[in-house]
């Protein structure tokens, strides 16, 4: 039985991974930090809450990172766990490098002098583009970081592709575009705005606010993702892929996806900070912008080119921006009905 062992457990590629590891006949381990909020709710919905079993790992103690990959002894590692949020990396941009990029050179020595024959996987990510250079963006596009996540992500790429070459470590570094899924964080612009039109819907929240609506993202869907992240260990030689769609959509094209398939009847006015979204049924405005919700610097347009992860691993997704929309839009809606039913009950 091959043995997995995934950082970041709690999060959603997390808990997709684990579901996907564990149909496969894996042995999952899942690396939780301990944090206040050590909530299961991820593992619970997937139905895998008792099959993952947990240890406590912080990517910030060396310590405590040597001691887990000794104990558990994995075949294959998923470094997933960072600080994901490139919004807050503004405010803490060096829990952020300490996170994303000292973290994965922690989790680096240690299997460089624990289980050098593990196969690694790492997190890397389309922000590393940053201010686009080249549309659409590959594995040879050259990088332009704009956040401090985006800059301590690239370390943990460029320290995965340097651990390779030095100490011939299998490991794998995969540039994922956005996705996305019901299991997403309600932090995260798409299910910020799947979760507030649900909760405007039944009459629980009045406006959803925003910031910058013409930020362009290529957005998938998470399941789709972590298959490919699994797929990128199977080959025999480790390399570096680009995952994503090849689409490109405005966070105001995700708006009105999400609006029509909630039933609104959405109608723009007004530019900038001045947008406002109506809802033409009831004349009410649902969609604000506020400038708390912009970044300091922006990343404007992301487009991935899939390409050789296709021809490479045969791997493509299928579930592309409309259909995305309505899978998150239609499990908010859902839920927030269920919840106001128990409320009610
Ligand atoms: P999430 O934010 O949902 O999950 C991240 C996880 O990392 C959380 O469970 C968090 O723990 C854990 N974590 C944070 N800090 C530490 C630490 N110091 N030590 C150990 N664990 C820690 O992210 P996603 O599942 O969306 O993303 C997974 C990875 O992929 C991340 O590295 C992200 O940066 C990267 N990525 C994501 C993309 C996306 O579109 N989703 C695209 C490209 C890359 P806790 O639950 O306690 O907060
Ligand atoms: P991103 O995702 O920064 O691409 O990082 P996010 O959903 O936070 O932002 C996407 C775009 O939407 C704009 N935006 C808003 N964003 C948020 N969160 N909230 C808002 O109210 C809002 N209004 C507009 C943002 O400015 C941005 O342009 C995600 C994370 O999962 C990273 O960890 C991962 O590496 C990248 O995707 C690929």
């Amino acid at each position: 039985m091959r043995r997995a062992l995934i950082t970041g457990i709690r999060g959603q590629d997390g808990a997709y991974l684990a579901k996907f590891l564990l149909e496969k006949g894996y042995e999952v381990y899942g690396a939780d930090r301990r944090s206040g909020d050590s909530s299961n709710w991820r593992l619970r919905e997937l139905g895998i809450e008792n099959d993952v079993k947990i240890v406590y790992l912080d990517l910030l103690e060396l310590t405590n990172v040597m001691r887990v990959i000794d104990k558990v002894k994995p075949d294959e590692i998923y470094n997933l766990a960072a600080q994901s949020f490139v919004k807050a990396s503004f405010e803490q941009p060096i829990l952020t490098s300490e996170v994303n990029a000292i973290g994965v050179l922690r989790l680096l020595e240690a299997v460089r002098t624990l289980k050098p024959d593990v196969k690694f996987y790492q997190a890397s990510t389309s922000e590393m583009f940053g201010k686009v250079q080249q549309i659409p963006q590959n594995e040879k596009t050259p990088f332009y970081p704009r956040s401090p996540y985006g800059v301590a992500k690239l370390f943990g790429h460029w320290i995965t592709v340097n651990y390779r070459e030095s100490y011939n470590i299998f490991a794998c570094s995969g540039i994922l575009f956005n996705h996305e899924s019901p299991l997403r964080g309600l932090e995260f612009v798409t299910r910020k705005i799947t979760y507030s039109l649900a909760r405007i819907k039944y009459g629980l929240q009045d406006k959803l606010i925003l910031g910058n609506l013409e930020a362009k993202r290529d957005w998938g869907y998470a399941p789709e993702y972590v298959e490919g992240m699994w797929l990128m260990l199977q080959q025999k030689e480790p390399d570096d892929y680009v995952l994503a769609t090849g689409e490109t959509h405005t966070v105001k094209e995700f708006v009105e996806e999400a609006a029509a398939v909630a039933g609104f009847h959405l109608e723009w006015t007004g530019e900038g900070v001045n947008t406002k979204g109506i809802d033409k049924n009831t004349g009410k405005v649902i969609v604000e912008v506020s400038p708390e919700f912009y970044r300091p610097a922006e990343v404007d347009v992301l487009v991935g080119d899939p390409k050789k992860a296709k021809e490479k691993m045969g791997w493509s997704p299928k579930i592309k921006f409309k259909e995305l929309v309505r899978i998150m839009m239609e499990s908010d809606l859902r839920r927030v009905s269920n919840l106001v039913r128990s409320k009610n009950a």
